[in-house]
C-alpha cells in the first residue's frame, strides 16, 4: 500500500514498466476495482484508402465471350453478372468492372490489357477515381 502512489512523484523513466503493472492496477497508478483496468481510448484514427473504379471500354473486335471470361477470371464475377456487365459495355460504350484500392485496380487493368494483347484483341480498360 505504501509504495502504490509513490510513482506519481517520480519521472516516468524512474518507474519500471512491465505487463505486471497492468495486472496490479495500471501504469498510472489508477486502480479500477478488483483486477480490472480502464484503458484509454485509442488516439490513432484509421482512414479508408482512396478507391478506384476499373472501367471496361467497348470496341468492335473483342468477342463477347472473351469479355465475359475476363470479367469472370480477373474480376471474379459470376457468369450472370459478367454477362450483364459485358452487355452494358457493348450497348453504352463503357461499364464498371469493379472498385479496388489503387494497387489492385492498376494490377487488374494491366492484367486485362495483357490478356487481351496476347490474344490479339484490342480490349481496353481504365482507372477512374471513386472519390
Ligand atoms: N462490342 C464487342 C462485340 O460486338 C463486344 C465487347 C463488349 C467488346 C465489351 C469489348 O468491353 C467490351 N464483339
Amino acid at each position: 500500500m505504501s509504495g502504490v502512489f509513490l510513482d506519481q512523484f517520480l519521472p516516468p523513466s524512474a518507474t519500471p514498466r512491465c505487463m505486471g503493472d497492468l495486472e496490479r492496477g495500471g501504469v498510472d497508478g489508477h486502480t479500477e476495482g478488483q483486477g480490472s483496468v480502464m484503458l484509454a481510448e485509442p488516439k490513432v484514427k484509421t482512414k479508408r484508402p482512396p478507391m478506384y473504379k476499373v472501367i471496361l471500354l467497348n470496341d468492335d473486335f473483342t468477342p463477347m465471350d472473351f469479355v465475359v471470361m475476363v470479367l469472370e477470371q480477373i474480376f471474379r464475377k459470376t457468369h450472370a453478372d459478367a454477362l450483364n456487365v459485358m452487355l452494358e459495355v457493348h450497348q453504352k460504350g463503357a461499364g464498371l468492372a469493379g472498385i479496388y484500392t489503387r494497387d489492385v485496380a492498376e494490377t487488374k487493368v494491366d492484367q486485362v490489357i495483357e490478356y487481351a494483347r496476347i490474344n490479339d484483341y484490342p480490349l481496353q480498360c481504365t482507372l477512374e477515381s471513386d472519390v
